[in-house]
């Protein structure tokens, strides 16, 4: 489906489609199994420019687009939402903070090296005790001298064990969100440790890790923003990020439709085709029209970033639709392929573990629910 995509947005989604069917579709059965994706695949994926995306090319980036990066985002969901968590972490969530909110020289230090992925980022948020309230995080960052020092835990922490730089939320003041502090830490500080999180449903390729901060010790130009604008930092970040998840999951969509039909199109009971019977065909229209409207929300979305209007709400709407459709549509595809689809020599399990956070990481349903009720009555059920 194409909706009046630029010559150069088509042609860097076949370019992301061709690399990813190549060089990452043959082998994501494996790194699920093996439970690691082949990290030798992350600088050969910054050349195609996955990670530099809407860097701009003053800091090393390809300046593209919105649109460009959904694209790009749906490419990896169909090829391996492992990877695409890798990407959109370490150059969505950590660079376009740095981007928005970074010195001139946290920008030029930065940027660079998460554009070409010769460093990865990781967004320390969630806590034990705090994922969906999020203001009341308990990480705490006490001023000593001209530092700032750090204690506190972090919970599923996308690229936790593989990131150079931690981008970590602390509490600079008991003030609930607006005492929330953004500091830059670099992963190989004394005091902090990082321990990958075994035995996931889903993205086991992918690390996911607790992170521990015990006396960590940074310079107070780690700040990253002013001092008590961490949330905010957190929130306007999670936005974007809430469209690159939604976007992955459009992939999802897609590729289960896409081995949907390959498969009901060549199996045969009865003495015919499974597509020819019409509740085989009611399934595979019910995730032909999940890929659609999931992507139209997610292009609307990406439109308004790329416009410079307010895009929230869309986020959250493109998020929570794409995210749910995800699953949906993944448990059709397992349901065409009957028992073929519970092994993972079809990509329709995979599909399903890894669809399945999507629901839950960058905001729960739920909590998208609540937003986008309070943008249309203008209460807020979160006090
Ligand atoms: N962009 C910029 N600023 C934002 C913002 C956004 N999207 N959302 C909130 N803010 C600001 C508010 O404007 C407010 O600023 P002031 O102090 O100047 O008034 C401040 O942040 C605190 O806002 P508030 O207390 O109203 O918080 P919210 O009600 O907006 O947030 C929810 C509550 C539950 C919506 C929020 O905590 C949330 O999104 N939780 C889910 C977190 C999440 O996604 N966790 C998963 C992370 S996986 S990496």
């Amino acid at each position: 489906m194409d909706l009046s995509l630029s010559d150069e947005q088509q042609a860097f989604r076949d370019l992301a489609r061709s690399f990813l069917d190549k060089e990452a579709v043959p082998h994501r059965t494996r790194w699920d199994r093996e439970e690691a994706v082949d990290l030798a695949i992350v600088p050969r994926m910054a050349e195609i420019g996955f990670f530099g995306l809407t860097i701009p090319e003053e800091y090393g980036g390809l300046g593209g687009d919105y649109v460009t990066y959904a694209l790009a985002m749906e490419e990896l969901g169909r090829a391996d939402s492992a990877l695409r968590g890798i990407v959109s972490v370490s150059s969505g969530l950590v660079g376009k903070s740095i981007l928005f909110f970074g010195s001139e020289e946290q920008k030029q230090e930065w940027l660079p090296q998460l554009a070409s992925a010769s460093r990865l980022g990781c967004f320390g948020l969630t806590e034990p005790d705090t994922g969906s309230d999020a203001g009341n995080l308990t990480s705490r960052a006490t001023r000593d001298g001209d530092d700032w020092v750090l204690n506190g835990q972090k919970l599923f922490i996308t690229n936790g064990t593989w990131a150079d730089v931690a981008l970590v939320f602390a509490r600079t003041s008991d003030d609930g969100p607006r005492g929330v502090t953004a500091f830059l830490v670099p992963t190989d500080s004394p005091g902090f440790e990082a321990r990958e999180i075994k035995g996931k449903l889903g993205l086991r390729g992918q690390a996911t890790a607790e992170l521990f901060l015990s006396d960590v010790r940074v310079p107070s130009s780690a700040v990253l923003g002013e001092v008590g604008q961490g949330f905010k930092i957190a929130m306007s970040t999670l936005d974007k990020g809430r469209l690159a998840v939604a976007a992955g999951c459009v992939g999802i969509v897609q590729g289960c439709l896409e081995t949907s039909v390959e498969y009901a199109t060549s199996r045969t009971q009865f003495g015919r085709p499974i597509a020819s019977f019409q509740l085989v065909q009611d399934m595979l229209a019910d995730i032909s029209v999940d890929a659609d409207a999931a992507r139209l929300l997610v292009w609307r979305c990406a439109d308004l970033v790329d416009r410079g209007e307010p895009f929230g709400t869309a986020a959250s709407k493109a998020k929570l639709f794409a995210s749910e459709a995800a699953v949906r549509a993944a448990n059709n595809a397992i349901q065409v392929h009957g028992g073929a689809g519970y092994v993972d020599d079809y990509p329709a399990a995979k599909y399903l573990r890894d669809a399945r956070v999507m629901t839950l990481y960058e905001g729960t349903s739920q909590i998208q629910k609540l937003l986008i009720g309070r943008a249309e009555t203008g209460i807020n059920a979160f006090v």
